[in-house]
């Protein structure tokens, strides 16, 4: 989906809505590929995040779990996202100041310090009162589903480019059968349901040079499981380069990142049971491939979803996913051997 445009005046007349009225300037910002995101100047010099909800999600069923989220985290006095104003389908943040977010790890010392803030605020979220939190998007996770989706839309090729991607269709194939691991363990009760990020890319925390880091999009947050949450930081944040990247010999997973994400994370997310410590590796593997289906899914849906840049961008994205796989697979033994390094 190209960004859709916005006038100014519409822009205006929202941020006036929820008290915003000496603004200077709205602009597009951060690479989110949900979301229509504007960072936001005025006279007085503060700065905010204004943000137009997508249509993906249900609005007030999200709107409820944000404003939740949010008091919980402020209560025990976690930085956390702050909100301005919110009036479905947009809403204001305030704008963290001195916090920057990046789409890649560039140290191990990054790496390690991200893992840890994804584990601390599964930490922090584990004492939030009853009720669970409200499932923003079911299934979301759930591998075989999204594998179902593809086969449909595949099998409908709405846009014609079923024939460009017999390779990739082809590679999920070969993984189908361990495609349902996962969700199995968690339908058997082997596995906890937790309270849960959901989208724990490495553009999803912002990180201040003093070391403090602050969780961000939070609209996934929801209950899940703790692998999803493992995995989808390391496939982003064990990534050698961008997710859109086209040259596909520089796509690969780091193993000293992947270690220093196993160090990072272990270290804080002290609850983790079993079925979970034994499945941390596999997770990578499986969340990776989950998000290669989900953008192959979008592309032959005719690029419905995900924010796109150009036509082929949601394929480019499913084969870096998929070259991301293929360098976890060949060292699958190694990184075995660092999760029992760190967890026993
Ligand atoms: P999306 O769901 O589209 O990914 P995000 O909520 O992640 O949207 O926001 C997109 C980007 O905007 C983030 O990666 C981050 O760089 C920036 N951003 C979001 N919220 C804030 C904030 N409160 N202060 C500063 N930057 C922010
Ligand atoms: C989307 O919102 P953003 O850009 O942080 C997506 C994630 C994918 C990710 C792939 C609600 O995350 O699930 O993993 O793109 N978010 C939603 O980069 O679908
Ligand atoms: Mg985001």
């Amino acid at each position: 989906m190209s960004m859709k445009e916005y006038s100014m005046q519409e822009l205006g007349s929202v941020l006036a809505s929820m008290g915003i009225s000496d603004y200077t300037s709205v602009d597009r910002y951060g690479s989110g590929h949900i979301n229509d995101t504007f960072k936001v100047e005025t006279k007085s010099g503060k700065r905010y995040i204004l943000q137009r909800i997508s249509d993906v999600f249900p609005a007030d069923v999200l709107k409820s779990n944000i404003l939740r989220i949010t008091s919980h985290l402020q209560s025990k006095g976690v930085k956390t996202l702050e909100v301005v104003g919110y009036e479905n389908p947009w809403r204001v943040y305030r704008f963290l100041e001195g916090y920057t977010s990046t789409d890649l790890v560039t140290s191990v010392e990054q790496a390690e310090f991200v893992a840890g803030a994804f584990a601390k605020f599964q930490n922090d979220l584990s004492d939030l009162p009853e009720p669970p939190l409200l499932t923003v998007l079911p299934r979301f996770h759930d591998t075989p589903d999204r594998i179902r989706l593809l086969d449909e839309a595949a099998a409908a090729d709405v846009a014609g480019r079923k024939a460009l991607v017999a390779r990739e269709l082809d590679f999920i194939e070969r993984r189908r059968e361990s495609a349902s691991k996962v969700v199995d363990l968690m339908a058997a009760g082997a596995m906890p349901v937790r309270t849960t990020h959901n989208d724990t890319k490495i553009n999803n925390v912002m990180l201040a040079p003093d070391g403090s880091n602050v969780v961000i999009d939070l609209d996934t947050t929801m209950p899940g499981s703790a692998l999803y949450d493992f995995g989808d930081m390391v496939r982003t944040s064990s990534a050698a380069a961008a997710e859109d990247e086209k040259d596909l010999s520089k796509v690969y997973s780091k193993k000293e990142y992947f270690e220093a994400l196993v160090k990072g994370y272990t270290s804080s997310a002290k609850f983790l049971v079993d079925a979970e410590k034994e499945n941390l590796a596999f997770s990578a593997r499986l969340i990776t491939l989950t998000i290669g289906v989900r953008f192959l899914t979008d592309y032959l849906a005719g690029d419905t979803y995900f924010h796109t840049a150009y036509p082929d961008h949601n394929l480019v994205r499913c084969r870096t996913q998929l070259k991301m796989v293929e360098s976890m697979e060949a060292q699958a033994d190694e990184y075995e051997a660092i999760v029992r390094k760190y967890i026993g």
